[in-house]
């Protein structure tokens, strides 16, 4: 880059100096500005560029951010690929979810599924940096998955025990986008990641079901989030559906003399009750225990193991048709006799 080429296209910020954006982006990246203009940007000879033997030769490097949805079409046309969608209130820990899964594969396998290849590590790397204690914070974040954010997948492909390898996209995006879609319905036609998603998991925030002031209200929201979406065809019938409660580490401590975790199972089982009509399970994790490093990592095994296992298979069921008129419809019948 030249020395005089700014650091934003706009002169009134002053980024460069101060590292904060005119627009108040967090992430300097989803800033339309911020980066110098092209013709500003000095790239240098390049002399080989000419030469098709050079050319062929240089290795194409993708910028391993997160896929966006017109991506994940082509990926999907290649290989077979695993689809789970986070659903969830902001804050309720779907980016740090995500990063603990980053962060256990890459000390080792995780549920038996050693880490191979990724097109998002790049974005999985940045995510994990920010819940890193080593960060300059106090205590570890995520960032803010902000509206103008949007949608995006992470792609993780993994291998298993026997050799075989496992693709898995999973939809993060910006929680204030649920929370509007609960009171909006029109918005939920927007959530294309439901309609791409073999399973959608809906974040249960541990830490607000231990605030007895907003409990009530939350409890009731969650449910709400599930109905809008199944109320409004939002979900196929072959969608996994599944509960994932959060930050289980907020749990721990007993309130007026009982434990929290009992108001967890009687939410978890109402709502399955409620819910008995759809394939909803429940299952619990702790993705940064940082309010109880006693309870640990937990949970993220079992839950990669389930979203990898293969779909039991579904056959329909035929049914002869009752003294049909025409040839073709006793088709069923002749079938059956052979
Ligand atoms: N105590 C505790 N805090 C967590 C846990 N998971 C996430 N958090 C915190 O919850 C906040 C919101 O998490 P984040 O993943 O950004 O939520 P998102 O908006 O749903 O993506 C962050 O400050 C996280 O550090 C957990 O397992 N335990
Ligand atoms: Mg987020």
């Amino acid at each position: 880059m030249s020395e005089t080429a700014p650091a934003c296209r706009n002169p009134d910020c002053q980024v460069a100096t101060t590292g904060r954006c005119a627009l108040n982006h967090e992430l300097l990246d989803s800033c339309e500005e911020y980066g110098a203009a092209e013709a500003d940007l000095d790239f240098g000879e390049d002399a080989e560029r000419d030469d098709p033997v050079e050319t062929a030769a240089l290795t194409r490097l993708r910028s391993s951010n997160l896929l966006q949805p017109e991506q994940i079409w082509a990926l999907q046309k290649m290989v077979p690929i695993k689809t789970v969608a986070l659903v969830g209130d902001f804050r309720a820990g779907k980016t740090t979810l995500i990063s603990a899964l980053y962060a256990s594969l890459l000390k080792g396998p995780l549920a038996g599924y050693s880490f191979r290849s990724s097109r998002t590590l790049t974005a999985f790397a940045r995510r994990h940096h920010d819940a890193l204690l080593l960060s300059n914070r106090e205590s570890p974040v995520t960032l803010r998955t902000s509206r103008q954010d949007g949608l995006g997948f992470f792609h993780l492909c993994l291998r298993n025990e026997a050799g075989s390898d496992h693709n898995l996209l999973i939809a993060d995006r910006s929680g204030e986008t649920y929370a509007d879609a609960r009171t909006d319905t029109s918005l939920i036609g927007e959530l294309i990641e439901l309609r791409l998603a073999d399973r959608v998991c809906f974040l249960l925030d541990s830490a607000r079901i231990a605030d007895a002031e907003q409990r009530h209200s939350y409890k009731r929201a969650f449910k709400q989030q599930i109905h809008a979406f199944l109320d409004n065809g939002a979900l196929s019938p072959s969608t996994t559906l599944e509960i994932v409660t959060t930050k289980l580490d907020k749990l721990s401590p007993q309130i007026e003399g009982r434990a929290l975790i009992e108001e967890l199972d009687a939410f978890e089982a109402a709502t399955l009750a409620e819910f008995s009509g759809v394939s909803l399970t429940a299952r619990r994790v702790c993705a940064l225990p940082r309010a109880n490093y006693n309870v640990g990592v937990v949970g993220l095994d079992n839950m990669m193991k389930s979203w990898l296992a293969p779909r039991a298979r579904e056959y329909p069921s035929l049914t002869a048709a009752r003294a049909p008129v025409r040839q073709l419809d006793r088709v069923f019948e002749y079938w059956s006799e052979v």
